[in-house]
């Protein structure tokens, strides 16, 4: 077990609907520290970066329209096994298939409009942070 850093974003259908305070209450609860946290909007050159792994999938051009459609919350977390430890508190990518009191089971509306981004790897948790925060942005 070691205390590291996972990146977050509550979507912009969770954050149209209303569930950011909701969400971050989730968060918290289990015991995440907020290190970094700001309301913003990916500019679509934005989400085709974040998202360009997922270039050659099907899905790409509708998940770069949804996640550049409204606001998002970013936010940087810290935990003990954070990468691991937030995806099991998000669940599984299609709601229809995520454990009872995940994040997505409770928010989610689809499998591409899914309430929250959780970073897959502690790499990719660092990149995912500096692509969002300056350094002084992180506490
Ligand atoms: P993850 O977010 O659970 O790690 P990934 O497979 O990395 O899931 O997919 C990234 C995002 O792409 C998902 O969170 C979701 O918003 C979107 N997505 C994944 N699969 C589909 C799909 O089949 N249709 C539409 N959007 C999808």
């Amino acid at each position: 077990m070691s205390t590291n850093i996972t990146f977050t974003m509550i979507k912009p259908d969770a954050v149209a609907d209303g569930h950011i305070g909701a969400i971050l209450g989730k968060i918290s609860g289990a015991g995440f520290k907020i290190k970094a946290l700001k309301l913003t909007q990916l500019t679509v050159a934005d989400a085709q970066k974040f998202y360009e792994v997922h270039a050659e999938r099907p899905f790409y051009g509708e998940l770069v329209d949804f996640m550049s459609s409204g606001p998002i919350v970013a936010a940087v977390l810290e935990g003990e096994n954070a990468v691991e430890s937030f995806r099991s508190l998000i669940g599984a990518t299609n709601p229809a298939e995520a454990a009872e009191g995940t994040i997505r089971k409770m928010f989610a509306k689809s499998i591409g409009e899914n309430a929250v981004h959780g970073s897959d790897s502690d790499e990719n948790a660092q990149i995912e942070a500096a692509f969002h925060f300056a350094g002084k942005e992180i506490f």
